[in-house]
């Protein structure tokens, strides 16, 4: 089982839109970030600082950047947020990650566990899927656009 977070950064007067994946080692962060891209399981291995790539997903341009999530690398998840603007408008995605492994946890049960519920300032959801296939990463990616697209 696997799950990480991305909260997602509308940059007032930027058409550019930042995302930050933080997450635990081995949740399949830089899995997830390359099958946004190429659509197909690339050979990972463990981000050493950070990995950065711009997805655009109908006329909608991310940039996301994929942090590592090694214990020692967890100080400067910080220094991410500095450079973004207003954190109080993110909205927050997560990844219920590795649903092919038997006995991880549904999205139902994360947002259980995490008790999602109690979040009410910020715009929240939980996607099911898996990195290898690609399985439920377009909704990821439906998602995150409908945070920033103005209908
Ligand atoms: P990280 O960037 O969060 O540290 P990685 O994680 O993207 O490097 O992935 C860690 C391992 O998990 C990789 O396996 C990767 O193939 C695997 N993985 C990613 N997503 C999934 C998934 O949905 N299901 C399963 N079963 N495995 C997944 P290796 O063996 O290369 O370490």
């Amino acid at each position: 089982m696997g799950f990480f977070l991305t909260k997602l950064m509308t940059v007032f007067g930027d058409r550019e839109h930042k995302v930050i994946i933080v997450g635990l080692d081995n949740a399949g962060k830089t899995t997830i970030l390359y099958q946004f891209l190429t659509k197909e399981a690339v050979h990972t291995s463990p981000t050493v600082g950070s990995n950065v790539e711009q997805i655009t997903v109908r006329n909608t341009h991310f940039l996301v950047w994929d942090i590592g999530g090694q214990t020692s690398l967890r100080t400067s998840w910080y220094s991410y947020y500095c450079n973004t603007e207003d954190l109080q408008n993110a909205a927050i995605l997560i990844l219920a990650n590795k649903q092919d492994v038997k006995g991880s946890m549904t999205a139902g049960e994360i947002s259980r566990c995490l008790t999602l519920d109690a979040i009410t300032t910020h715009n929240w959801h939980v996607q099911a899927c898996c990195g290898l296939t690609g399985e439920g990463l377009t909704a990821c990616l439906d998602w995150m656009r409908s945070q920033v697209v103005v209908n």
